[in-house]
């Protein structure tokens, strides 16, 4: 196990002070420390992976020093383009390390939702011919460091779960509200008639829903529990909500999701979705994966989705609000936007779904042939 603090001072010592990525549980302690010990604007926790990949190459067009991008594997998605049509070597070779979490490491136990993205993940990097290695000692940065300042291109450190010893963020922002998610969520889902239905975002919020349905012996039916593909609920909803029209759709969201992919709600809106409803649970931080902040303390989330188009958006902070705002919002004509503003925190002991994703997917079409 390594030491977060000499790893990160490792990195110092080879010139590397510039961060940018979303964070990841496996990475927890490295994005803790950093997050601690640098200043925002040598941290950057962006949007997406692509961003960082495109941030990193900014910091090297006016420097020429190596940025350092992380990110779990699941992010690589989000980085294929930049990673090939503006760092490769053949394009305009752009040198940066890359720290990525290894969830779904073959033989090693996880998610549904990680085993596909572990098998392939070092054959991803083979594919974009962007060499790797995964990470064992601290002289893997030294040995590294010139490679990539000689060739020009990205590096990867592929990081596999314990590799770092436990760091907490000590720093973070205080919270929004005193509202729990998940109570926020037990209230909504009592608000609910039968034949609703949910599209949940990844991480703690379907998690939460989950337990809540399993608590209230309702089944799971109803939700559609988006255990991956991070940023991507509310267009799934969208795809429900365009094909059956006769029901309510209301999408859960996450506010480190909806800036993930920020333009998706703006089509949303400009198809005009009647039954689309968008709840965003905002807890201004990346809750499910260390708690890291989002920019979502920044915004003001009803101006926005209005100037978007939702017909109706409004935030709430507490379990008063949102019941004053209940009937309005589930039965105004979409697309509408709630913002509920809740705590950062979860259960020590949540659980996690016990089907696979395909008996979801097909109990969650089944109830939506229902009339
Ligand atoms: C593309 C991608 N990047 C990163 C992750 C890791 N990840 C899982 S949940 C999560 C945080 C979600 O934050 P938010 O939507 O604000 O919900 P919260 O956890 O705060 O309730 C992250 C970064 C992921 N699953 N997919």
């Amino acid at each position: 196990m390594l030491n977060i603090a000499d790893f990160c001072f490792e990195l110092q010592k080879n010139d590397i002070g510039f961060f940018c990525g979303v964070p990841d549980s496996l990475l927890k302690s490295f994005c803790a420390f950093i997050s601690d010990n640098y200043p925002e604007d040598k941290n950057v926790i962006t949007a997406n992976e692509g961003n960082a990949i495109a941030l990193a190459s900014g910091y090297y067009l006016a420097t020429g020093k190596i940025g350092c991008v992380y990110m779990q594997n699941s992010g690589l998605g989000n980085c294929v383009n930049p990673l090939l049509s503006l760092a490769d070597k053949d394009v305009y070779g752009i040198p940066m390390l890359l720290i990525i979490g290894w969830r779904g490491e073959p033989n090693v136990k996880d998610e549904p939702q990680h085993i596909k993205q572990g098998q392939v993940t070092l054959s991803l990097l083979d594919a974009m011919e962007i060499e790797y290695r995964v990470l064992e000692n601290m002289s893997d940065i030294s040995t590294l460091v010139p490679l990539i300042k000689q060739n020009n291109k990205p590096y990867a450190l592929v990081i596999r779960k314990g590799t770092f010893d436990t760091y907490t963020l000590k720093g973070g922002k205080s919270d929004c509200s005193d509202l729990s998610r998940e109570d926020a969520i037990k209230c909504v889902v009592s608000r609910l008639n039968e034949r609703d239905v949910i599209v949940s975002t990844t991480g703690m919020i379907s998690r939460e829903l989950y337990e809540i349905r399993d608590e209230n012996k309702t089944g799971h039916q109803r939700d559609f529990l988006t255990v991956g593909s991070m940023g991507h609920a509310s267009s799934i909803a969208l795809g429900i909500a365009l094909s059956k029209a006769n029901r309510r759709i209301y999408c859960f969201d996450g506010d480190g999701a909806v800036l993930m992919h920020m333009g998706a709600p703006a089509v949303i809106a400009s198809l005009k979705p009647t039954n689309f409803r968008h709840i965003m649970f905002n807890n201004q931080a990346h809750d499910s994966v260390g708690g890291q902040p989002t920019v979502a303390g920044n915004i003001n989330f009803v101006g926005w989705a209005k100037s978007v188009g939702y017909i109706f958006a409004q935030a709430v902070d507490s379990l008063d609000s949102l019941n004053e705002v209940w009937d309005k919002f589930s039965h105004v004509m979409g697309p509408a936007f709630l913002e509920i503003k809740v705590k950062k925190g979860a259960r020590s002991d949540l659980g996690r779904p016990k089907e696979r994703p395909q008996e979801n997917k097909a109990l969650f079409m089944k109830f939506l042939e229902e009339r």
